[in-house]
């Protein structure tokens, strides 16, 4: 009834995954490799037209992009509710996800690619990307392989600073998002904070207890342990640690500055 197309480290992904395991939903997963180009392959794109994950299908009908597909779930699957039942719940979960749409999804790959997952990146798949993208790509993994230095870099920080003292302020409120009630906005934002901890950025929390907290009541649901920590790929974990530590004292340097 539930097909998912998802990748093992995909932000998007996860927090599709993270849903579905919170509603108790069964549902056939295809793991799409990005970093084989299996995301540009035809018959992926036939139902993806961006060429990205995650993607799924629900008696045959497909759903892209994945702030729409939580959503579609929530509303498919009324058990275990995941927002509010109100237009003003709908509305403060869309006000924490569009910010990831907005810019937080962005500033996530910057950070990410250019600290760590540059490195991954083969000639063929660049090629791939080029295909689908066009030439410009070729400059914007130039741009990524300068690393910390790419021009982009600091206001991709300054970004996820940004998101962390905005969830600071909102959990003085109680231990989620939107006060006392788990919701589709925590659901989207663990894949994010989880991304920091990979990349031994975990230091952007200091002096905030009340994040700090949030992720540790997060890493303790069993939805997440399924859904994301029985996900974390081997191969890229210490390529993340050791390229994130390296960084570190740079995105320190900058938050000085912010
Ligand atoms: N707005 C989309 C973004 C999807 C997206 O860009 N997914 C990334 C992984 S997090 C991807 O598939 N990247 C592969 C590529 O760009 O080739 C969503 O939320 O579903």
């Amino acid at each position: 009834m539930l097909v998912l197309y998802h990748n093992d480290m995909s932000v998007c992904a996860a927090k599709v995954r993270l849903a579905l395991a919170e509603k108790g939903l069964e549902y056939t997963g295809h793991h799409i490799n990005l970093r084989s180009g299996d995301q540009k392959k035809p018959e992926y794109v036939r139902l993806n037209p961006k060429g990205v994950v995650p993607t799924l299908i629900h008696d045959g009908f497909v759903v892209c992009e994945s702030v729409i597909i939580n959503e579609y779930i929530d509303e498919a699957f009324p058990d275990n509710p995941l927002r509010p039942d109100s237009p003003q719940g709908h509305a403060r979960v869309r006000h924490w996800t569009k910010q990831i749409d907005d810019s937080i999804f962005a500033a996530t790959g910057t950070m990410s690619v250019s600290i760590a997952f540059h490195h991954q990146y083969t000639p063929e798949l660049i090629e791939e990307q080029v295909r689908f993208k066009g030439p410009s790509y070729r400059q914007q993994v130039e741009m990524w392989r300068k690393g910390p230095d790419n021009p982009a870099f600091p206001a991709a920080i300054k970004r996820m600073d940004k998101m962390l003292t905005d969830m600071d302020a909102a959990l003085a409120a109680g231990p989620w998002l939107l006060g006392s009630t788990y919701t589709l906005a925590d659901v989207a934002y663990a894949p994010y904070l989880t991304r920091l901890d990979h990349l031994k950025f975990l230091g952007m929390l200091e002096g905030r207890p009340r994040v700090a907290g949030w992720y540790e009541r997060m890493r303790n649901r069993k939805a997440y342990q399924d859904a994301l920590a029985a996900w974390f790929n081997p191969k890229y974990l210490p390529l993340m640690e050791e390229k994130g530590s390296e960084a570190w004292p740079k995105v320190k340097q900058i938050l000085a500055e912010t």
